[in-house]
């Protein structure tokens, strides 16, 4: 029997050496996206356990020492003889795809990439110590250098509580990052307990002394009100389940009085963040129910267009999650965040016809208040149409010829290297266009203030000139109509000065992108310019820039300054200084605008730009910092 088992080892080595050889295969990527997947490997077990009935609370603690441990109150992972002659949590923690969650017939918790498994975790890891209570027994059992048992499993005490804690180290080796951050995993955690309601889950950061607990007794009907709570409801949030063919339904929706729509889906507790078949057949069948009920009751008469699914889709929040057995997963797209599932559409479309329909008939002021809005919806979408039409047929006239009067195009035509910039003033304008590398920068000056399109509908913002110039310069279209292929630039980068007035409008310009070309920033194509804050002389005339006021500490400690220029505009550097200091592609300094987090997106964007304006002060109150410098600030988050 000793060759067998020494082969077993051989294969199980083998196992994880090839994911350390790998790793981007098991966990998609080792920066911090990737680290942090192996938080939710483990925590995806405790959820797992807390689905199938035993436990209902996970703990999860960033440490001092920069491990992380997941603790819940479950069964306990179980620790008898394995067939191999090992102990079971050893081979689950040591073997690829060990456990019983691969077995067909089950609800696996994750789709796509994850659920490959706590050993993958383990072959990651510099340290890692599972602990198991179990059958009034305390185990323990620990790993080191990418999954070799360091000691074996050992009974350590008795107890009365059941449960499992894994407290692990990611290897420095294996990630460009192994710092753990506290706002990915209190998000990510926040979401799981609105998914699975009577869920505790705790947050604490030891090193930084801080921690968050979640727990939400109406699941995903506490999740739309969460996202609507900075905004003004125009209904009750409208709450409803089924299910047909294996496949679970649970739907939470709320419009409010706001422009904009935000749909977030779930299959099994997994984002689907590029949607799929289940929105597809969400989305069907609200039209449906809407255009139905409209013309049933005349709010739509005979000559009257249906709605169009944007229509009736404006002011939306709505939590989508799914229940889908194993055999019938099927993820599309490069990140898998796509469900493929046909039948899904089907059963969300039946699903959800239904319990409009039925919403609609028993709430007649509800259902009033939603086809209004989605009337000066549609209303709305026709008159921007109609002004985009005449300005796309009037190449030439005066309009035109204005747009094409500030921008200073690049003289090359190739979207796949050209750059925008959108610089605050005129005055910066003209140094940039002179500083620039006019054979792919292209400029755009900005005069005033640009419209708070938050605020604002879509026919505003047509009608509002700064914008429109915007959108014709980028030239891809806006909103649903929006096509990044046809984007005349490759980067589009926002330049203003490093003050209140330029930090405003760099908010307002994303808030902008953010409404109306959102693929322009999911693609990562929108940037942040940086310019200098000071210019620092030292003696023997050499100087440098310098860019933020840390830097500018670090920069002068124990030199012999001669002089400190400090930069309050755009406007106060000639060309030259500014091509150096914050265009020249080699020299500059870039701050992409990312979208990792739709729903905390969404949340910041009404917070930060709605009309409410006590969640406003409350926000800036608790995140921003204001620095001794008059009139600069810096953001915490
Ligand atoms: C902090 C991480 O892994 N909890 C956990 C894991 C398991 C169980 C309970 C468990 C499952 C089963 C029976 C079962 C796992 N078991 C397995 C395997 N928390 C954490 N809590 N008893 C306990 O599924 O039948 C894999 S994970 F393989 F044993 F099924």
């Amino acid at each position: 029997m000793a060759t067998k088992y020494d082969e077993h080892s051989i294969k199980i080595l083998e196992g994880l050496e090839a994911v350390r050889k790998r790793p981007g295969m098991y966990i998609g990527s080792t920066d911090k996206r990737g680290l942090h997947h192996l938080v939710w490997e483990i925590v995806d077990n405790s959820i797992d356990e807390v689905m199938n009935g035993y436990g209902d609370t996970i703990k999860i603690t960033l440490h001092k020492d920069g491990s992380l441990s997941v603790a819940d109150n479950g069964r306990g992972v179980p620790v008898g003889k394995h067939e191999s002659g090992k102990s079971t949590v050893e081979v689950i923690y040591t073997v690829l795809h060990a456990g019983g969650k691969f077995e067909e017939g089950n609800y696996k918790v994750s789709g796509g990439l994850h659920g490959v498994g706590a050993s993958v975790v383990n072959a990651l890891s510099s340290f890692m110590i599972v602990n198991s209570r179990r059958d009034g027994k305390e185990y323990t059992i620990s790993f080191k250098d990418g999954g070799k048992v360091a000691s074996k499993l050992t009974e350590v005490g008795t107890t009365n509580r059941t449960g499992t804690l894994v407290r692990f180290t990611p290897d420095k080796e294996m990630f460009s990052t192994t710092e753990f951050s506290y706002s990915v995993i209190c998000e990510r955690m926040q979401e799981s307990a609105f998914l699975l309601k009577g869920l505790t889950v705790e947050v604490v950061d030891e090193i930084n002394n801080r921690s968050e607990k979640y727990h939400y007794d109406n699941g995903i009907k506490s999740f739309v009100e969460y996202i609507n709570e900075d905004k003004t409801p125009i209904n009750n949030v409208l709450h409803f389940k089924g299910s047909k063919d294996g496949i679970e339904v649970e739907i939470a929706m709320q419009y409010t009085d706001s422009y904009n729509e935000s749909i977030v889906s779930f299959v099994n507790n997994v984002k689907t963040g590029d949607g799929g078949s289940h929105e597809v057949g969400f989305k069907s069948a609200l039209t449906k129910a809407f255009n139905d009920y409209a013309r049933k009751n005349n709010f739509l008469k005979a000559k009257d267009k249906n709605f169009e699914g944007g229509d009736v889709r404006e002011g939306l929040t709505a939590v989508i999650s799914l229940r889908i057995p194993e055999a019938l997963l099927q993820f599309e797209g490069q990140t898998k965040g796509k469900l493929g599932t046909p039948i899904a559409k089907t059963v969300v479309e039946n699903i959800t016809l239904e319990n409009i329909q039925f919403y609609l008939e028993e709430n007649k002021d509800s259902a009033v208040n939603i086809i209004n809005k989605a009337l000066k919806g549609k209303m709305a979408r026709d008159a921007a149409r109609k002004a985009r039409d005449e300005a796309r047929k009037s190449t030439g006239t005066k309009k035109e010829k204005n747009i094409s009067d500030k921008l200073a195009p690049a003289s090359r035509h190739d979207s796949s290297k050209n750059e925008l910039f959108i610089v605050e003033g005129d005055s910066a304008g003209g140094s940039a266009k002179s500083g620039r590398d006019r054979t792919y920068q292209a400029i755009l000056p900005l005069r005033g203030k640009v419209l708070n399109t938050e605020k604002a509908s879509l026919e505003d913002a047509y009608k509002n000139a700064e914008i429109n110039t915007l959108i014709y310069t980028i030239g891809a279209g806006v909103g649903e109509d929006f096509n990044i292929k046809e984007c005349n630039y490759d980067k589009v980068i926002i330049m203003t000065d490093a003050d209140v007035d330029g930090c405003h409008i760099q908010v307002l310009l994303i808030t902008f992108f953010y409404r109306y070309m959102k693929p322009l920033i999911e693609e990562g194509r929108l940037y942040i310019a940086c310019p200098p804050l000071y210019k620092c002389t030292f003696n023997k005339k050499e100087s440098m820039y310098v860019y933020s006021d840390e830097e500018l500490k670090e920069v002068t400690k124990g030199k012999n300054l001669e002089d400190l220029q400090r930069y309050k505009g755009l406007g106060e550097m000639d060309a030259e200084q500014l091509w150096d200091t914050t265009m020249d592609p080699s020299k500059r300094t870039l701050i992409r605008v990312n979208l990792t987090d739709a729903v905390l997106a969404e949340k910041r964007v009404s917070v930060l730009m709605g009309e409410k304006v006590e969640p406003r002060k409350v926000w800036i109150e608790e995140n921003v910092e204001f620095s001794l410098e008059d009139n600069y600030q810096i953001n915490k988050k």
